[in-house]
């Protein structure tokens, strides 16, 4: 009953007006600018995902050998065939072997591998970064509840508590986390938002709420960004959905991330604060974060 209604309520929200669904905390279509792309971009670096296996030489996985919120991050989860990047998450009984104790374990608290659910981080931190341009992926979402694929930019001077994202910013092009929450209309629906002065008591962020991407646990859609000294400009299939400003817009350069994480803590699946999850997969299920590419450019 309450789903038939509040469906109904964003079908008449959105003849009305794309954007007024978010007056009532719902999803809206993307009615924004046209990104123009050619017109006002020229490409500076780009991952087709054409080989075989990851380019090692410009993605890295061994930063972020580690338990992540309700799961891990492991590099067996992450593969390259058919032209796409493919993070897989999977539950194994057994922990998967840690590569680098050996190695690094002095210099890097690794967290101990457990049974559990097991997904991927790859990042192009201390390989490729760059500050303002535009910035997409094309994918499709990983299919289960209780988890989210993200792609993403980080530096170093998120951390940096000073009042400001001027020095650093962590900005989500996009997160998926509403697989399967058709009750609010949410299902196709991803969010965009940035967070700085780190993740303790100083922390700060804003987000440009829930943004529907078209059937995108099936089909592939582009994510992007617009980043200029003034502010962020979010897309979804070179539709602008929002933009955002607040805390000053990060002048430094920043690297690029796609992963995929499991709700919950210390290796443990379950509900979190925002209410996503417990993931509802069984032990033998998989789902797949499936990446045709990443592209970045600048202004012309
Ligand atoms: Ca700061
Ligand atoms: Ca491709």
């Amino acid at each position: 009953m309450f789903a038939k209604f509040f469906r109904a309520l964003v079908s008449i929200l959105m003849i009305i007006s794309p954007t007024l669904p978010h007056m009532f905390g719902l999803p809206a279509i993307p009615s924004g600018q046209e990104l123009n792309l050619d017109e006002r971009f020229v490409l500076t670096w780009s991952d087709e995902f054409d080989g075989d296996e990851l380019d090692r030489s410009v993605w890295q996985t061994e930063w972020w050998v580690t338990m992540r919120k309700g799961g891990y991050w492991h590099e067996d989860m992450v593969s390259v065939k058919d032209g796409n990047l493919i993070i897989t998450t999977a539950y194994f009984d057994e922990p998967l072997e840690n590569y680098y104790e050996e190695q690094w374990g002095d210099v890097i608290d690794f967290n101990d591998y457990g049974p559990g659910w097991y997904s991927a981080c790859i990042t192009t931190n201390g390989t490729f970064e760059q500050t303002y341009g535009y910035y997409e992926c094309r994918c499709i979402l990983p299919k289960s509840s209780g988890m989210w694929s993200a792609f993403w930019m980080m530096n170093e001077g998120v951390f940096n508590v000073d009042g400001s994202g001027k020095d650093g910013t962590e900005v989500d092009i996009f997160e998926s986390m509403y697989y399967k929450d058709v009750k609010w209309g949410y299902g196709d629906a991803v969010i965009s938002g940035i967070h700085y002065d780190g993740y303790g008591e100083g922390h700060n962020g804003d987000s440009i709420d829930k943004w529907y991407a078209n059937n995108p646990y099936e089909e592939f859609n582009t994510y992007g960004l617009e980043w200029n000294e003034n502010e962020y400009i979010f897309y979804i299939n070179g539709i602008e959905t929002g933009r955002l400003s607040t805390g000053g817009v990060s002048q430094n350069p920043e690297y690029l991330l796609l992963s995929c994480e499991v709700a919950g803590e210390n290796g443990v699946a379950y509900a979190d604060r925002h209410g996503v999850g417990p993931i509802d997969m069984e032990p033998g299920d998989t789902a797949e974060f499936i990446v045709d590419y990443v592209r970045v450019y600048q202004y012309k």
